[in-house]
């Protein structure tokens, strides 16, 4: 018989999402008239914008004919990825460097592959489940038998984010030769760092001899023009950071799946390889590139009419979470983010999140996130997603002030 991937036994018994989706189906078939209003997973509701959908539409277009066909292509579009370096980086980074993706959390398993196990984790605490959950998978995590949600694993650097610390972490925690996740807006606190700080985390992995994985997501939702928007504004950040980034939360690409990954030429493993060329031979193996579709609909997102609805859209999604916030002042519950960033992060002191999600589905009808579910230091905060319709982020904020 075939043995089971021990890595596969450590990881908690499910992915946090699914873990929501499971609970939400159980109460609605306990209670069917029940409307249940979603905060929970950041999944985007809103339409595609036309001049994007248009994109999209030309994509599938040049499909049907002779003369414009495409099949694989593995890097993606040289016109989008040079469109990504001049929007995105103001052409600090050649095409080459520059890798289309099929979604962000898909590339960060990738470079958990790339990076393999012999490496240490250092995340903050609370993030992104797929940071931790993807070096379990890849052995990189530490050896121990599995991980109750406020336990962590042993071979993982949790560096809290907190009130108290203005959720950015102590960097002297972070051992040397570490890969350091690193989120900005930030899932779950929407803790957007400035330049002081990302200039601290810069020196911290020079330093240590680490490379940093920037998930920028959420870049487009940063307002206050003074906070960086990519970790490449930071001088050598090119000799010491990984950018991901996504077209998931800006353009409402979700379900059409795009994003793309830079990885500098001036990246290097300690025995002097370059992290560019194994990035390069490692996707060209496990990886087919992008759909040619979506990749046009980048395209189209990233011209000047493209840009308007990427801010139309995320203005509507901000405008969703001041709704959010409001709600929870008025109920004088202390939060953090919703400002730069779709998630309020909202703190009940004193409680279990997993009981506060309970009482908020039970009571209000409403599915939030769990803090606990993004690592130890995120016990007792209640995650508030702000993708949804107007009417619905609206009904939910009557039913949290009308008790
Ligand atoms: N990075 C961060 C920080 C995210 O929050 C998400 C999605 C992704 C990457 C994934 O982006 P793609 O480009 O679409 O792959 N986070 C959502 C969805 C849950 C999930 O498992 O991806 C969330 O609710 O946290």
């Amino acid at each position: 018989m075939v043995k089971r991937n021990r890595n596969i036994a450590r990881l908690r018994a499910a992915y946090l999402f699914p873990e929501i989706a499971r609970l939400r189906r159980e109460f609605a078939g306990l209670h069917p008239n029940a409307k249940i209003i979603s905060m929970g997973v950041g999944n985007t509701t809103e339409p595609i914008l036309h001049h994007i959908v248009a994109g999209l539409t030309e994509g599938a277009r040049r499909l049907g004919r002779a003369e414009t066909y495409s099949g694989y292509a593995d890097e993606g579009l040289a016109e989008l990825r040079e469109r990504i370096s001049s929007v995105y980086y103001k052409n600090a980074f050649g095409i080459d460097e520059i890798f289309i993706s099929d979604g962000s959390k898909c590339d960060i398993g990738r470079l958990q592959t790339l990076f393999g196990p012999d490496v240490n984790v250092a995340v903050q605490d609370p993030s992104y489940p797929v940071y931790v959950d993807g070096s379990v998978v890849v052995g990189a995590a530490g050896s121990d038998g599995g991980a109750s949600q406020s336990a962590g694993y042993s071979g993982v650097s949790y560096l809290p984010c907190t009130p108290e610390n203005n959720y950015f972490p102590d960097l002297s925690k972070i051992k040397n030769d570490s890969v350091i996740y690193f989120c900005s807006p930030n899932n779950p606190t929407g803790a957007t760092a400035d330049r002081h700080q990302l200039s601290a985390l810069v020196d911290a992995a020079l330093r240590t001899g680490s490379i940093i994985v920037y998930d920028a997501a959420y870049s487009d939702y940063i307002r206050n023009p003074a906070l960086p928007r990519t970790i490449y504004e930071i001088p050598d950040a090119d000799k010491c950071a990984i950018e991901v980034n996504s077209f998931s939360k800006s353009a409402g690409f979700t379900g059409v799946r795009l994003g793309w990954s830079v990885v500098p030429k001036d990246l290097y493993f300690a025995g002097g390889e370059s992290v560019n060329a194994d990035w390069s031979r490692l996707t060209a193996t496990i990886f087919n590139g992008a759909s040619n579709i979506a990749q046009y609909g980048g395209l189209a997102a990233l011209d000047g009419e493209g840009q308007s609805e990427i801010r139309e859209m995320t203005d509507f999604y901000l405008e969703n979470a001041g709704l959010i916030r409001g709600a929870l002042k008025a109920l004088k519950i202390t939060c953090a983010g919703g400002d730069n960033s779709p998630y309020i992060w909202a703190h009940f002191p004193g409680r279990a999140s997993w009981d506060v999600f309970a009482e908020l589905l039970e009571k209000h009808y409403i599915v939030t996130t769990p803090g606990s579910g993004f690592g130890p230091a995120g016990e007792s905060f209640i995650r508030f997603s702000a993708f949804g319709s107007r009417a619905g982020i609206e009904e939910a904020c009557e039913r949290l002030t009308k008790g």
